[in-house]
C-alpha cells in the first residue's frame, strides 16, 4: 500500500508572477500582487502555490535565466516581500513551492562571468566550454530548444560554451562537485526560509553528457538527485516535482519510487508531444486525438498505481490554454471547462491548476508577431522565416501552441486590463476579459471556478479520489472517457464527453451502478445501466458506496 503523505490529498496552483496580479501599476505582476490574491486561491481550495521564478533575472526568457538565486528580480519585489508571502500563506494553511531552475543560468550569473574569463579561472567548469570542431564550427551537432545550435563561440577565448536553451542560459557542468555543492547550498538557504518545496526545471537533463550527445537521463541522473535529497530536502516533509519531458513511466518509478529516495512526483508530457507534427513539432496544428490522448493517461495512472505518483495537469505556462487545446472555448467554453477539470481532477495523482484555467481562460488571438514576448517563438519564427515558411502559418502554429497563450495577464475582473494592472501590461490581456473573469466566476454558481472549488473539496472529502485504483473502460470510445476508481468494497464512475454532439453510450454491464452524484456539468447522474444519452461535453462522476 501507499505510504500516506500530505501531497497525496493536496491541490496546486501555478503562478507565473509576471502576469498574475501588478500591485504597483509598473505593468508587471509581483509578490505583493500575489499576497493580495491569497483569499482568493484560499476560496478555491488551494494547498500548494508553485510559482514561476522570482529570482533576480535579466528576463531573457522571463526569469528562467536567473543571475541570483538569492535575491528577488527587483520587478518582483524583495525578499522581505517573499517572506511575507509565506506567512501569510501558512496563516492560511497554504504552502509556498518554488521553481528550481538549476540546469542552467543566466550568462550574467557571476559564474558565468568569472567563468567565461578563461580556462585558469576556478569557475570555468561550472559551464561546459569545448574548442571548436576541426572545421572551427561547434563541437557537436546538439541543437537548443529555442532554436540553432546549443553551443555559442565564445571569442575571449574561442571556445563554444553549451546553451541548450537560449544562448544567454548556458548550462551548468553537473559533473563539477563544486557545482552541486553550491547548488545544495543555495536550495537549503531556501529551505530555512520556510518554502514546501521545489518544482525542478528541466531535471532531466542535469546527468547530460554532452560528448556523447546524451542530454537526458544521463548515467549520473539519479546519483546527483540521491545526492539532492539526502544533502538537501530528504529529512523535510516537502513536495518536490520534476519537469521531465523525456520521463517514461519507466524512469518516473526511479524519480518518484518509494523507497527511492529522490523526488515526491514528476510531471511527464507524453501526453503533449505525442499530439505534435514530426517535423514542425508544436508549430504545426494539428488537432489532438481522445483516444491517443486516454491511453497515454491511463497508460500512466496503471503504471503508477502501486508506487510512485502522477502530477495531473492540462496546462502550464509553457503550454496552450486548455480549454483552446482540449475543450471548446467558442461553442460550449463552461461546459467543456468543467468537463476537463473533472475528467483529470478524479483521476490518482495530485492535480495541478494552472492560474486562469480556473475561470476558463482561453489561448489568445495574437495575429502579428509584435504582439508575442515569448523569446521560444520570437526565436523560431525568426526560422520560419528563414526557412522560407510563411509568417501567417506560423502566426497560425503559435495560436495554436504558443507559451504566450499562456502568459496573457490573469483576468481579475471586466475592469481595464481585467483588473491585472492599473498601468499597461508588459504583452496584452486576451480580448474576452469582460466575459471571462474572476469576479464573474467567483458569484455564478454554474462557473468554471466553482466546479473546480468542488473537486478540489471532493478530494479532500473521499479517499477513493486519492487512493482508488484507476480503470479505464471503452478505451477505443473517440468521444467519450470512462473511467472507475476502486477503494475496498466503494466504487465511483467517472464519464465525461470530449465531444461536442451528444452521444448516446451503451454501458458495459461490468460498469452498472447506482449510487451518488459526487458531481456533474448538467443535471445530476445517480445511475449507470444499459444505454445513456450524453449532452455536449457532459461529465459526471457517481459514487456507489457499500452499504
Ligand atoms: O521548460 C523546459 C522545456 O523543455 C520547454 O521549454 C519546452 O521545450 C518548450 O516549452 C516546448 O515548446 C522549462 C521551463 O518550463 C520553460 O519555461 C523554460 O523556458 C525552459 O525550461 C528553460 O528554463
Ligand atoms: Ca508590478
Amino acid at each position: 500500500g501507499t505510504e500516506r503523505k500530505w501531497w497525496h490529498s493536496a491541490t496546486v496552483y501555478q503562478i507565473y508572477p509576471r502576469s498574475f496580479c501588478d500591485s504597483n501599476g509598473d505593468g508587471i505582476g509581483d509578490i505583493p500582487g500575489i499576497t493580495g490574491k491569497l483569499d482568493y486561491l484560499k476560496s478555491l481550495g488551494i494547498d500548494v502555490i508553485w510559482l514561476s521564478p522570482i529570482y533576480k533575472s535579466p528576463m531573457d526568457d522571463n526569469g528562467y535565466d536567473i543571475s541570483d538565486y538569492q535575491d528577488i528580480a527587483p520587478e518582483f519585489g524583495t525578499i522581505a516581500d517573499f517572506e511575507q508571502l509565506v506567512a501569510e500563506a501558512r496563516n492560511r494553511g497554504m504552502g509556498i513551492v518554488l521553481d528550481l531552475v538549476v540546469n542552467h543560468t543566466s550568462d550574467e550569473h557571476p559564474w558565468f562571468i568569472q567563468s567565461r574569463k578563461g580556462p585558469g579561472n576556478p569557475f570555468r567548469d561550472f559551464y561546459v566550454w569545448r574548442k571548436p570542431a576541426e572545421d572551427g564550427g561547434p563541437p557537436n551537432g546538439l541543437m537548443s530548444s529555442f532554436g540553432g545550435p546549443a553551443w555559442t563561440l565564445d571569442p575571449e577565448t574561442g571556445e563554444y560554451y553549451l546553451h541548450l536553451f537560449s544562448r544567454r542560459q548556458p548550462d551548468l557542468n553537473w559533473e563539477n562537485p563544486s557545482v552541486r555543492k553550491e547548488i545544495y547550498k543555495m536550495m537549503n538557504w531556501w529551505l530555512e526560509r520556510g518554502i514546501a518545496g521545489f518544482r525542478m526545471d528541466v531535471i532531466d537533463y542535469i546527468g547530460k553528457q554532452v560528448d556523447r550527445e546524451i542530454i537526458h537521463d544521463g548515467p549520473h541522473l539519479h546519483d546527483y538527485l540521491q545526492e539532492m535529497n539526502r544533502q538537501t530536502f530528504g529529512s523535510r516533509d516537502i513536495l518536490t516535482v520534476g519537469e521531465c519531458w523525456s520521463a517514461t513511466p519507466g524512469s518516473a518509478l526511479l524519480y518518484s519510487g518509494r523507497d527511492r529516495q529522490e523526488l515526491s512526483m514528476v510531471f511527464q508530457f507524453e501526453h503533449v508531444t505525442q499530439q505534435w507534427d514530426e517535423t514542425y513539432g508544436k508549430w504545426r496544428s494539428k488537432p489532438f486525438d481522445l483516444v491517443k490522448l486516454k491511453s497515454v493517461l491511463s497508460k500512466w495512472q496503471y503504471a503508477l498505481a502501486e508506487d510512485g505518483w502522477n502530477a495531473l495537469f492540462w496546462g502550464n505556462h509553457d503550454l496552450p490554454r486548455a480549454l483552446s487545446k482540449y475543450g471548446d472555448a467558442t461553442g460550449y467554453p463552461v461546459v467543456s471547462g468543467k468537463m476537463l477539470a473533472t475528467a483529470l481532477h478524479l483521476m490518482k495523482g495530485t492535480p495541478f491548476v494552472y492560474q486562469g484555467e480556473e475561470i476558463g481562460m482561453t489561448n489568445v488571438p495574437f495575429t502579428k508577431i509584435e504582439q508575442y514576448r515569448d523569446i521560444e517563438t520570437l526565436n523560431m519564427h525568426q526560422l520560419h522565416l528563414d526557412a522560407g515558411l510563411s509568417p501567417e502559418d506560423f502566426i497560425k502554429g503559435a495560436n495554436e501552441n504558443g507559451r504566450d497563450n499562456a502568459r496573457t495577464p490573469m483576468q481579475w475582473s471586466a475592469a481595464p486590463y481585467g483588473g491585472f494592472s492599473t498601468g499597461t501590461p508588459w504583452i496584452e490581456v486576451n480580448p474576452n476579459y469582460s466575459r471571462v473573469n474572476a469576479q464573474a466566476a467567483m458569484t455564478d454558481e454554474g462557473s468554471i471556478w466553482n466546479h473546480y472549488r468542488k473537486l478540489i473539496a471532493l478530494r479532500k472529502a473521499h479517499p477513493i479520489v486519492i487512493y482508488g485504483l484507476y480503470q479505464s473502460w471503452l478505451d477505443q470510445h473517440p468521444d467519450v472517457m470512462v473511467y472507475t476508481r476502486t477503494l475496498g468494497p466503494d466504487r465511483m464512475v467517472v464519464v465525461a464527453n470530449f465531444s461536442q454532439h451528444q452521444v448516446t453510450l451503451t454501458i458495459p454491464d461490468e460498469l452498472n451502478i447506482t449510487g451518488e452524484c459526487l458531481i456533474s456539468n448538467y443535471k445530476p447522474v445517480e445511475s449507470l445501466n444499459g444505454t445513456i444519452g450524453l449532452e455536449p461535453y457532459e461529465a459526471f462522476a457517481i459514487l456507489a458506496k457499500a452499504s
